[in-house]
């Protein structure tokens, strides 16, 4: 654990440690610690194998017996806590005879096995002598190679039962477990599958726990020895698990979780198997320029084919050509017909120095990023409703709950190692209610789970929100203290009752006020959302709900309470933080605020914009009205990832300058003049802000390859050439201006980073450890008060009818991320889910009569593609689902562009579409 995290409510004063000694050493063990964990701490070595950090001792190897003064038997020190004085000896020779024969005992059973070369095994062998075994090996087991991330070799197995411990108690996945008695008795996959047939989610927590090499990752390159390890932050969700890049002759060859406040050693599929992107044939290593006349657009365009469009080029001319056509719009028809998308898959300095160089390069505001399409109008409704766009309590809270409400997200996909801690609280008790249209994986977890209509959140919220007035469970004193509008609010659901809104949300009025009894009842109750709720025209209107639910009841300010909107990719957070939006300078301080603007002229030394600049999807309308006519694209692929593709795409064809920095020649590349081989995260060193206002560094593990450069020496080179004199000596330098821009990470210096790994915001002063809960006297708005802010029901944008009769709902997959530009280039990934799949209830297929792996047609007003059909019992019939990183089958050619007025955010959630055999 890392000590930024600030004091956790209820650390009383420390219980008393407890003195023994080991081999004539005073030892002091913790409260609850075993003697085993005091010797580890001390750094005294007693072999163990089915001991690991993190699992629950289980005490089945027998490897770690140790003598104790006045017993006859030996002990397992991984199981026994040990009394003040008490005498052990884990070196005696008689200690020792029997570690070493439990030694010899499981490298002999596991001699035949060719996976079982270096493991834990072998090197305690090693560490206390043991020889070749004087034992026959065992029958050797067939190995089982069915699965594309993970090879397994029962024969190399010791039934230590890590890996069950691992998959049933940690991930909480169920997958793994132990059948048959005596020598029978072996670890099974569900019901005796074959890995790749099971359920297993790919997670590898198990290959990480496995102590013989029984479970190991597949494929020849991961078994090359590395020859340095590097601590790292992971490159997809939000989450922002810390990880261990093993590198070999410049490569990653492994991934390993660190033990980061977030992830505890954890990682998903992705984190785990899918970095191999960053080596691609396909990745980027020299600057392009179009050829002369030839088309932009995605017709016959093909990445392992660049070179009929582009031409390489220096990166002198790459760069001169890049700027130039930028400055040369500028010069002519001013700054506002120029726009930067920036990236949240990049660090905090790359998104800080982006996001300057439009307000001061190009001389507008018209800079904005995926955080539009995603938690935009979440933000506004908590700006608006509590002064803070970001959480207030951290995922880890939920051990400190008793209610954990999850609505329009769907963790065990996206964010993977957060759904482990969630489903843990559920196994210790806590009580989980799911809100989703769909019934998604979590929902084996949940006490209630309310499959509702989708688009009608409000219905729903507001139906909670009258039972809570109804019933009397209004926290009467928080609201009188620390809110205002609780009237209007009340006023609002006054027609909501939960029998009224039954028939519109389609769950039954019971149900509702059982749910608003549990949650507005609880000792603490937190709430989790996603896109469900945020993607719609009514997403602000969705999130105010929220937020009056967590207010009316008083569950906000306290451990174990609050609002936490799921946070996307890996640095939204912190790309938003840093200004990477269009009305707001770094920490949410408006450009049209007269103060604010004084202070950023200051820093920066130019005039700026007074006016906020345009939204993702409105710069696309301006482009198609001849207002934007360059744009600096930086690790965005808005040609797959906007709404309504056709549209987006003619847009992007549209401009007369388009310069795209990625790591490959996505969609969005098909339609530059030039483009710029970027640096991916495990080749750059910077700060990343997960979803819990965590601020963490991300190490350079490799080099980029090629030509390639890193971002933030590009975005600077790009800078000197629209006229900035910028020269910033690296990540470290770009930062400390940042700490001045940003009085929310003020106390968060660089290097404390480099000692800490972890600092949570706000963070004051050097020696403030910084708040992982907030609101606890006061909001952060004029007041100092809350507000509730009423919501009325309004319908989706387009809903179903007689020609278009299916409502689409888009999301996300496990295996790919976004629009496929990464997962769809990692090996393991791209061979878990190669093709386009559309999911529908199996009902519905049956009646279009098609069978499981049929072709299907999904037609909107806007356009179509066919995908492979897979049937999900847990959708509503007539509802489909699809995922967005198809490039062959990009469900965004379907959806529409309709924005929620508050927050601009497109309707990602809801459209209508006819569904045919194709
Ligand atoms: N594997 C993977 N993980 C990811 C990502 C990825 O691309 N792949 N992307 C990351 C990013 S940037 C983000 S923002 C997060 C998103 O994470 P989530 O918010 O969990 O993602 P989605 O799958 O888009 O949608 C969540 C749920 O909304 C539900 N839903 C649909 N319509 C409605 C509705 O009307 N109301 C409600 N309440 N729910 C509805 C869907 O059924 C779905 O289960 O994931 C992050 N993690
Ligand atoms: N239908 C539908 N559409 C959606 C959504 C939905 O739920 N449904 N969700 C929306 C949401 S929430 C989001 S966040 C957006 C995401 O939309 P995008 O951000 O456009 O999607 P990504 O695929 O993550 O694009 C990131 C790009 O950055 C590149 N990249 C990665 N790392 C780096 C780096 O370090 N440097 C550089 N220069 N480039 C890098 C990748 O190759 C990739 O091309 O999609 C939105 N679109
Ligand atoms: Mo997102």
């Amino acid at each position: 654990m890392t000590s930024g995290d600030g004091p956790r409510q209820g650390d009383g004063a420390a219980p008393a440690a407890v003195r023994f000694s080991l081999d004539g050493r005073e030892l002091d063990a913790a409260p609850g610690e075993t003697i085993l964990q005091a010797a580890r701490r001390a750094g005294v070595a007693i072999p163990h194998l089915c001991y690991r950090d993190g699992l629950r001792a289980e005490g089945n190897c027998r490897a770690c017996m140790v003598e104790i003064a006045g017993e006859r038997g030996l002990a397992p020190a991984c199981c026994r806590t040990p009394q003040p004085g008490l005498q052990v000896r884990a070196a005696s020779e008689r200690a020792r005879t029997a570690q070493r024969l439990v030694l010899e005992l499981l490298v002999a059973e596991t001699a035949g096995s060719a996976q079982a070369v270096d493991s834990e095994l072998t090197r305690w062998c090693a560490a206390l002598g043991v020889g070749a075994a004087r034992f026959a090996p065992r029958a050797q087991p067939a190995a089982d190679a069915s699965h594309p991330a993970i090879t397994v070799d029962l024969g190399a197995c010791i039934q230590c039962t890590r890996c069950v411990r691992a998959c049933r108690e940690v991930q909480v996945n169920d997958v793994i477990g132990y059948a048959g008695r005596g020598a029978q008795a072996r670890i099974v996959f569900d019901l005796g599958d074959a890995l790749g047939a099971s359920s297993c989610v790919g997670c590898g927590e198990c290959v990480q726990a496995c102590p013989t090499g029984a479970l190991a990752p597949a494929g020849a390159a991961a078994q090359a020895v590395a020859t340095r390890a590097v601590d790292s932050v992971c490159p997809y969700c939000g989450v922002g698990c810390q990880l261990r890049y093993h590198v070999a002759d410049g490569r990653i060859v492994r991934v390993e979780g660190r033990d980061g406040p977030a992830n505890h050693g954890r990682l998903c599929v992705k984190g785990r198997f899918g970095f191999d992107y960053v080596r691609h044939p396909e990745r980027l290593t020299v600057p392009l320029v179009r050829r002369p006349g030839v088309p932009k657009g995605l017709d016959g365009f093909d990445p392992a084919a660049a070179q009929r469009v582009f031409r390489e080029a220096d990166w002198d001319e790459a760069l001169a050509l890049a700027a130039g056509g930028l400055a040369a719009i500028r010069d002519v028809h001013g700054g506002r017909a120029l726009a930067g998308f920036g990236s949240a898959k990049g660090s905090n300095e790359e998104a800080y120095l982006f996001q300057k160089l439009v307000r001061t390069g190009f001389g507008s505001n018209n800079v904005d990023h995926c955080t539009r399409l995603c938690h935009a109008s979440s933000v506004a409704a908590l700006l608006e409703g509590i002064g803070s766009g970001a959480v207030s309590n951290p995922v880890a809270d939920v051990a400190e709950t008793e209610v954990i409400v999850v609505i329009g997200a769907n963790p065990t996909v996206n964010h993977p190692v957060a759904a482990s801690f969630m489903k843990q609280a559920v196994r210790a008790g806590k009580t989980l209610i799911l809100m989703d249209p769909r019934r998604t994986e979590l929902a084996r977890h949940a006490r209630y789970v309310l499959q509702f209509r989708p688009d009608t959140d409000v219905a729903m919220l507001n139906a909670l929100l009258h039972a809570i007035i109804d019933e009397g469970l209004v926290d009467a004193r928080f609201v009188a203290e620390r809110t205002e509008d609780f009237e209007r609010l009340r006023a609002n659901v006054a027609g909501c009752s939960p029998e009224a809104m039954a028939p519109v949300c389609g769950i039954p009025a019971a149900t509702l006020r059982e749910v608003a009894r549990v949650y507005a009842g609880a000792r603490a109750a937190m709430i989790f959302w996603g896109m469900g709720v945020s993607q719609h025209v009514h997403g602000t209107d969705n999130a105010r709900c929220l937020i009056a639910l967590a207010l009316a009841s008083g569950q906000i300010g306290r451990p174990g309470t609050g609002l936490h909107p799921l946070r996307g990719q890996n640095n939204v957070q912190g790309a938003s933080d840093a200004g990477l939006i269009p009305m707001v300078f770094p920490d949410y301080q408006r450009v049209d605020d007269p103060a604010a603007r004084a202070r950023f002229e200051a820093l920066w030394g130019v005039p700026l914009d007074p006016q906020p600049g345009l939204t993702v999807v409105e710069i696309m309308h301006a482009i198609l009205r001849g207002e934007i006519r360059g744009m600096y694209i930086l690790g965005e692929n808005p040609a797959m990832s906007d709404p309504n593709l056709h549209h987006a795409r003619a847009a992007l064809a549209a401009l007369e300058h388009l310069v795209v920095q990625d790591l490959f020649l996505t969609e969005t590349a098909a339609f530059a003049d030039v483009v710029l081989p970027a640096s991916a995260c495990a080749e750059k060193t910077g700060t990343f802000t997960n979803t819990d206002r965590r601020v963490q560094l991300g190490r350079q593990a490799i080099d980029p390859p090629g030509q390639a450069r890193q971002d933030l020496w590009i975005i600077q080179q790009m800078a000197r050439r629209l006229g900035l004199a910028w020269d910033y000596a690296g990540p470290a330098a770009v930062y400390a201006e940042l700490r001045r821009a940003m009085p929310s990470i003020a106390g968060i210096a660089w290097e404390r980073l480099e000692r800490e790994h972890a600092v949570t915001y706000p963070c004051a002063s050097e020696a403030d450890p910084g708040r992982a809960v907030l609101f606890g006297e006061r909001f952060p708005t004029a007041s100092g008060r809350a507000r509730f802010v009423p919501a009325r029901l309004l319908p989706a944008a387009e809903r179903p009818d007689a020609d278009y009769p299916w409502v689409l709902l888009t999301g996300r997959q496990l295996e790919h991320w976004h629009t496929g530009s990464m997962t769809r280039r990692a090996r393991v990934l791209d061979a878990l889910e190669p093709v386009p799949v559309v999911t529908l209830h199996p009902v519905d297929l049956a009646a279009l009569g098609l069978a499981a792996g049929a072709r299907v047609r999904l037609t909107s007003r806007r356009g179509e593609l066919v995908a492979q059909a897979r049937p999900d019992p847990g959708l509503r019939r007539g509802e489909v689902f699809m995922a967005f990183c198809y490039v062959e089958a990009a469900v965004n050619l379907l959806t529409i562009d309709a924005l929620d007025p508050y927050a601009k955010i497109p309707e990602f959630k809801y459209c209508a579409v006819r569904v045919d055999a194709a």
